[in-house]
């Protein structure tokens, strides 16, 4: 094999006239059809300069030709950056230069603000709009279709993907050929996935979830996909009785459990419902099976290492877990302070290791070895028990981490950002819980002494700096956060106060 994972995820569909994805418009694209972009779009990469392993960050609405930009990556042997939308030029900004890539792939409409940033860390600017315009295709359109792929091995890196830190500096992943490939093997085996199976795809295509499970998953499989651009309640009502299976964020299925629309009826012919990303509540799965007779089926991952854990496909789905250790994945729960292996159902830290697990952090050596042991296993700060019958219950985090709609959030980094305004001593951010998104974010201040904060300029701040999705919904301010002898700020009492 010249490049596995283009080889099995798209090389094998080449001169296929089945359907792969089907638009909200009514529209199709075959396998073949996609691949002749795919290819274009790999000859325009290399013919701009690019060389192997050199960065490609992407900054644009979910499109078809988003995912053949990624598609493109790997024919051509580059690494694929994705990034949300939602990020602000300043976080763009940190990710362009730590990356160091080499093109950044931006909506057209972004293209002014952005391309300083471009400037300054040395990237090429090409846009890409969602409907398949943008300087980028333009580019493309000359390009020969028979693009001769990129010779890879399974450990050569494939993306790059950044998650934040308790540190508030975000982390470049790196996920090798073998990590992803040998994850949506092990995935498409346990879910089931054939090519008969059509998923309805509402996700984003920046994070591992709607990217990695769900279209790797789908290619692996040679399934098709009902590819929307983002979640809309209606749409999925009027495509579910299309689809075999969804992918969701629990988000995803609350929402579909308040419309009285969503019921046994129109999900009758649905094959498989599967949720991640964050905590599934037991009472939603229950709703959910009295709704519809449909067990939702969840599963555990993380960027740093595709997904772990999973429920049975056939047997129990157990509500409040998320399932047993996917085929060759080694888990154990250790000490979190001495590292020490814990016996079954005693709580502690979740370490994982398997072929799925990621090689380190772009340029942190320091960071790398803090968090992946020498032995392979990987320190997820997560904190879990496994039960007697291989079950692994998460019961909360080391990590200070908000989880809002799916969407991770470091207060630390929102932290930073408040410490450094005006009249503010110090601040503490926390998830408190919400009805839709699951943790909302609410900030807590402390003013300069005599000094009165100025919230408005405050929240100006946050949104120029800030993604939407991380802005504290609420800003408090005290005379002081509660700290325990050590002098660390007691979080769960602040949670405790403002969750309700
Ligand atoms: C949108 N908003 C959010 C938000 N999403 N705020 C907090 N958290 C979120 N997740 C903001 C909007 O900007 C808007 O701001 C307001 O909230 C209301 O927006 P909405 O229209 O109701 O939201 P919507 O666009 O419908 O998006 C909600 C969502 C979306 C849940 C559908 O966030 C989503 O698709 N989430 C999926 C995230 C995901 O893919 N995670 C996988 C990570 S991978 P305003 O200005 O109107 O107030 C990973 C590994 C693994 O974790 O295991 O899978
Ligand atoms: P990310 O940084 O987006 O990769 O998020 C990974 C984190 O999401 C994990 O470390 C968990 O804390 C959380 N997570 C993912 N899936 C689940 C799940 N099914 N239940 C609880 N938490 C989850």
């Amino acid at each position: 094999m010249t490049n596995p994972l283009f080889d099995t995820l798209f090389g094998r569909h080449i001169g296929q006239s089945t359907a792969f994805l089907h638009l909200e418009d009514g529209k199709t694209i075959c396998h073949d059809a996609f691949l002749h972009t795919v290819s274009r779009y790999a000859d325009t990469l290399i013919g701009a300069g690019l060389v192997t392993g050199d960065r490609v960050a992407l900054q644009t609405d979910k499109s078809p030709e988003a995912l053949a930009v990624y598609a493109a990556c790997v024919q051509a042997g580059l690494v694929f950056l994705p990034l949300n939308t939602a990020y602000t030029p300043d976080e763009v900004a940190y990710f362009i230069q730590d990356s160091g890539a080499s093109m950044f792939i931006c909506q057209p409409d972004r293209r002014d603000q952005l391309s300083s940033i471009a400037q300054q860390a040395g990237a090429m600017l090409e846009t890409l709009a969602a409907d398949g315009t943008g300087s980028f295709p333009e580019r493309a359109q000359f390009a020969s279709a028979d693009f001769v792929t990129v010779e890879r091995h399974g450990d050569d890196l494939a993306a790059l993907l950044y998650t934040s830190g308790t540190t508030g500096r975000s982390k470049g992943a790196m996920l090798s050929q073998n990590n992803l490939l040998s994850n949506a093997e092990t995935l498409a085996k346990a879910w089931r996935f054939t090519d008969q199976d059509v998923l309805l795809h509402a996700l984003p295509i920046f994070h591992t979830h709607g990217l990695f499970v769900a279209c790797n998953v789908t290619l692996v499989a040679g399934g098709s996909m009902i590819f929307l651009p983002w979640f809309d309640l209606d749409v999925i009502v009027k495509n579910l009785p299309r689809a075999t299976a969804m992918m969701g964020v629990p988000t995803f299925y609350t929402r579909l459990l308040d419309d009285s629309r969503f019921d046994a009826d129109l999900t009758r012919h649905m094959r498989l419902f599967i949720s991640g990303s964050a905590p599934l509540l037991a009472e939603t799965h229950t709703r959910f099976e009295a709704r519809t007779g449909h067990r939702i089926l969840e599963r555990y991952g993380m960027t740093e290492t595709n997904m772990n854990t999973s429920n049975p496909y056939e047997g129990d789905r157990r509500a409040g877990t998320v399932g047993l250790a996917l085929q060759g994945v080694d888990i154990i729960i250790t000490n979190p302070e001495t590292g020490k292996v814990l016996a079954t159902n005693e709580v502690g830290m979740i370490e994982l290791r398997g072929h799925n697990v990621f090689s380190g952090y772009w340029k942190m050596p320091e960071k790398t070895a803090e968090e992946l042991r020498e032995n392979g296993f990987f320190i997820t700060g997560d904190l879990g028990r496994i039960d007697e019958d291989g079950y692994v219950h998460i019961v909360g985090r080391s990590k200070d981490l908000i989880i809002s709609g799916g969407y991770n959030i470091y207060p630390k980094e929102i932290e930073q950002l408040l410490d450094l305004q005006p009249d503010i001593l110090e601040s503490a951010v926390i998830g408190v819980p919400h009805m839709d998104f699951g943790e909302q974010v609410f900030g807590v201040l402390v003013a300069q002494r005599g000094a009165t904060p100025d919230l408005d300029q405050i929240t100006a701040a946050i949104c120029r700096s800030l993604a939407r999705f991380k802005h504290p919904r609420k800003l408090f301010v005290v005379d002081q956060l509660p700290r325990n002898a050590m002098g660390k700020v007691q979080k769960n009492l602040l949670r405790a106060k403002y969750g309700t």
